[in-house]
């Protein structure tokens, strides 16, 4: 075999990352516990006034349900600490539990916890609270990235608090219901200005349909596929998880894109384009490439999704 997953994921070198993201956060982990969460509350406070985001649905609510009812039963000194503890990564059972969620649900959680601290439910941050020299130069580094780069940074910094799943053992992984698939009347089709391989207009169509199944079937049996920021996630079975657990609703709308043939017969596509995900619909648009590995059959060896460093790279297919 002319690739492995290691030497595939160097495929179009030139590709730029927002490499501003992991930088921000590894930032961000380095402030206390009451200056993180301070922080997020500034920082969504402000993107509040630009951009809009959704309403979790009652289906990824109910697993969180428990866990903010006992929440919201505490004094407020005990509220913080749970938040505390959290961001902290405690081993405490609502770090346990917090753990197990999708990032969906965690994502619920903390949208409804911010509304309860507007409704003077939960703890609020305290009036007036001084952030360190350290966090008010990290609140400064978010608000110079673009809106997809804000979220992001949003998203994991909520997707890494709570007890270290790898250390929870075994355990379910708690998400949401998976949607069925769109019926065939609702499905759009996409287009991409110098890509016509049906493999690549499958996987666009197929992530825009909910149809993971067919998705799935796209893939070779050790395919990966690597998130941004993220290793790649190795095997049909792991993909078609992440999929279901991950992956529902997206809106991809790739533009253009470029093919040529690699070693051994491998075709090496670049895709590039913007992604919506459901909490923002078209409030944000995310400046995302595609790296696609076909094997001879025209099966997905690998793909890598990136988020780009800024919306000139959209236009950069150089190999
Ligand atoms: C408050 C203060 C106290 C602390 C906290 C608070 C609450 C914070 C809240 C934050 C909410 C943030 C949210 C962020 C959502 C971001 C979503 C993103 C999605 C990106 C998806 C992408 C998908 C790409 C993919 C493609 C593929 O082809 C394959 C699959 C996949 C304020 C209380 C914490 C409430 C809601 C960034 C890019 C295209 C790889 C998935
Ligand atoms: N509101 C977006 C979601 O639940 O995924
Ligand atoms: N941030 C990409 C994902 O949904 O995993
Ligand atoms: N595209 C993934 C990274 O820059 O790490």
């Amino acid at each position: 075999m002319p690739f492995t997953i290691d030497s595939a994921r160097g495929i179009f070198p030139e590709t730029l990352s927002a490499d501003a993201v992991p930088a921000t956060i590894a930032r961000f982990n380095q402030l206390k516990a009451e200056d993180q969460l301070a922080l997020i509350w500034f920082a969504y406070l402000e993107m509040g006034k630009t951009i809009t985001i959704a309403a979790p649905g009652a289906a990824s609510m109910q697993f969180a349900e428990g866990t903010l009812k006992e929440i919201e039963n505490m004094t407020f000194p005990e509220q913080t600490q749970v938040m505390c503890d959290l961001a902290n990564r405690a081993d405490t059972p609502i770090c346990r539990t917090y753990a197990t969620w999708s990032a969906n649900i965690k994502l619920g959680f903390w949208y409804r916890l911010g509304q309860l601290m507007e409704q003077g439910i939960v703890a609020p941050i305290p009036e007036g609270y001084q952030l360190s020299a350290n966090a008010s130069a990290v609140l400064q580094a978010i608000r110079n990235l673009d809106a997809g780069q804000q979220i992001t940074v949003l998203r994991n910094t909520v997707v890494d608090m709570g007890f270290d799943a790898n250390k929870l053992g075994s355990y379910q992984k708690v998400s949401e219901p998976v949607v069925p698939p769109k019926e065939q009347s609702q499905r759009t089709q996409v287009t991409i200005e110098g890509v016509t391989n049906p493999t690549i207009l499958n996987y666009m169509n197929n992530l825009n349909a909910n149809d993971f199944e067919t998705l799935i079937e796209l893939f070779t049996p050790d395919g990966a596929l690597q998130p941004p920021f993220q290793r790649p996630i190795v095997g049909k079975d792991a993909i078609l998880r992440f999929f279901q657990e991950d992956c529902q609703n997206l809106k991809l709308l790739p533009e253009r894109g470029v093919s040529e043939p690699a070693e051994g017969g491998y075709t090496q596509v670049k895709i590039t384009g913007k992604v919506q995900t459901p909490w923002f619909g078209a409030g944000v648009g995310m400046n995302m490439a595609w790296r696609f590995l076909l094997n001879p059959e025209n099966k997905i060896f690998f793909v890598a999704i990136d988020l780009l460093a800024s919306p000139q790279e959209l236009l950069n297919l150089a190999r």
